[in-house]
């Protein structure tokens, strides 16, 4: 794999600024979002209200904590427009979530929003090595998921060349990719996989590809994920993070010259880590629910927002910005075996350390007897493999599991082809309970 490592003269000065440069930014800008926030939306002047704080009453950062969160259920109580701060016709641009499982969130942004963005993303972009000039195979969703447009800005920002291809139709991805050759794709890790089953199934050797970096987020994945796509393409994999609430994707960035978790870009959106049972913050170094607020979003002002992502503050390392590690899971995700936590990164793992296994995979939870009970689903590596040896890969990866999350699962091995391939997020846990 080639150095990507970006000149550090084309950084951002604040990328690399001293903390004190960057608190003292924090500070300015955050008195600016909550006033802004209290000002003109509504909700916001309720919640400080029933709170007994106001905007005046921030002179630190770690006043923030006086001020009441925000939940998604705030989103969809004021669904469509009633958390903007700025009058519709200011709005240039909205984006929702599905609202496959309930009232869709809608989120909005301005027209210096959208510029913003292009500056956060673009900058996840040069982390990732990409620069002026390069070509971006941008396979993430366009629509209203942010994936697909919000790559699409930083890229623009940055000067790339960008192929809007969108998620779906794998066939074609491989062919664009043979054709166009670009230097970086950006996509979810698990349509990766699809689109390297593709390679292979098109006789072509994806060692062989143009790729010099894949730039992936939108869920969760391991490093034992990270190491076998790098392997498999020959190319570096970094990973970036955001949600639709908080902006979209850029919102914190893996550097490729680290690979050590995430700088999230504190210029633009302020971290905190609480204990999701208690709501108190907790010290950087402990793992906790993320939380986000806004500095200079103009539409859509976001104050503490509870993510549910679970994760840790680290300090800056390739850049001063503090990194958080890559996500854990989402608390929603978590699921509670008889009386064990268990998160779908953690199957993962076991998964890649077990041979003759595809990295595919899907769980099934059920409650057949009053017991509620897992089953890991997942696929033979190769065609050639036959049912036995599929048979004692599962039982292999059900002594993998037992041996380091500590919970009994039944694990079927199909061959080829038999779990569902996503073209966007996974799907990772079938509730049939
Ligand atoms: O998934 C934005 C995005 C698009 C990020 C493309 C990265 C790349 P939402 O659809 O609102 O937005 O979903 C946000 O996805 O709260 C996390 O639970 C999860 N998520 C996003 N990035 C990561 C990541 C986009 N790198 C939700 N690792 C978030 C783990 C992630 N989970």
């Amino acid at each position: 794999m080639k150095d990507l490592t970006p000149p550090r003269s084309s950084l951002d000065a604040i990328e690399i600024a001293s903390r004190d440069e960057i608190e003292a930014l924090q500070i300015e800008r955050l008195k600016w979002s909550l006033a802004h926030a209290y000002e003109n939306v509504p909700h916001y002047t309720a919640s400080f209200d029933a709170a007994g704080v106001h905007p005046d009453d921030l002179t630190s950062l770690s006043d923030l904590a006086r001020f009441p969160f925000t939940v998604k259920q705030d989103l969809r109580d004021n669904y469509p427009f009633g958390m903007f701060a700025v009058p519709r016709d200011q709005v240039a641009r909205i984006h929702a979530s599905s609202g496959t499982t309930g009232q869709p969130t809608v989120v909005g942004y301005t027209a210096n929003d959208l510029h913003n963005w292009g500056i956060v993303m673009g900058r996840s972009l040069r982390a990732a090595g990409l620069q002026r000039g390069d070509l971006l195979h941008n396979a993430y969703g366009y629509g209203l998921f942010t994936g697909g447009l919000g790559v699409h800005v930083g890229a623009d920002a940055l000067g790339l060349t960008t192929v809007p291809v969108s998620g779906g139709m794998t066939p074609r991805q491989v062919r664009l990719i043979q054709d166009f050759k670009p230097k970086g794709i950006t996509v979810t890790p698990s349509y990766a996989l699809s689109i390297l089953d593709e390679f292979h199934a098109q006789g072509l050797d994806p060692r062989e590809s143009s790729l010099e970096v894949g730039i992936f987020g939108a869920e969760p994945w391991t490093n034992a994920m990270r190491l076998e796509i790098e392997d498999a393409f020959d190319m570096h994999a970094v990973d970036v993070y955001g949600l639709s609430e908080v902006m979209g994707p850029g919102v914190s960035m893996e550097c490729v010259e680290s690979k050590d978790g995430l700088h999230i870009w504190e210029d633009h959106f302020f971290p905190e880590i609480i204990d999701p049972d208690t709501g108190v913050p907790v010290e950087d170094g402990a793992l906790g629910e993320l939380v986000f607020t806004s500095l200079t979003k103009e539409a859509f002002p976001i104050i503490r927002y509870r993510t549910r992502d679970l994760t840790r503050l680290l300090p800056g390392t390739a850049r001063s910005m503090r990194r958080m590690e890559k996500v854990t899971g989402r608390s929603d995700d978590m699921i509670i075996l008889r009386g064990v936590n268990v998160f779908p990164t953690q199957i993962e793992e076991c998964l890649m350390a077990t041979p003759g296994l595809a990295p595919h995979f899907q769980i099934e939870l059920s409650r057949p007897d009053r017991m509620d009970q897992m089953r890991v689903l997942c696929e033979a590596a190769a065609p050639d493999i036959g049912e036995q040896a599929r048979a004692g890969s599962g039982r292999d990866l059900a002594a993998r599991i037992k041996q380091s999350v500590g919970i009994s699962v039944a694990v079927d091995v199909a061959p080829v082809g038999g779990v569902a391939r996503s073209e966007g997020k996974a799907v990772r846990i079938v509730d049939r309970r």
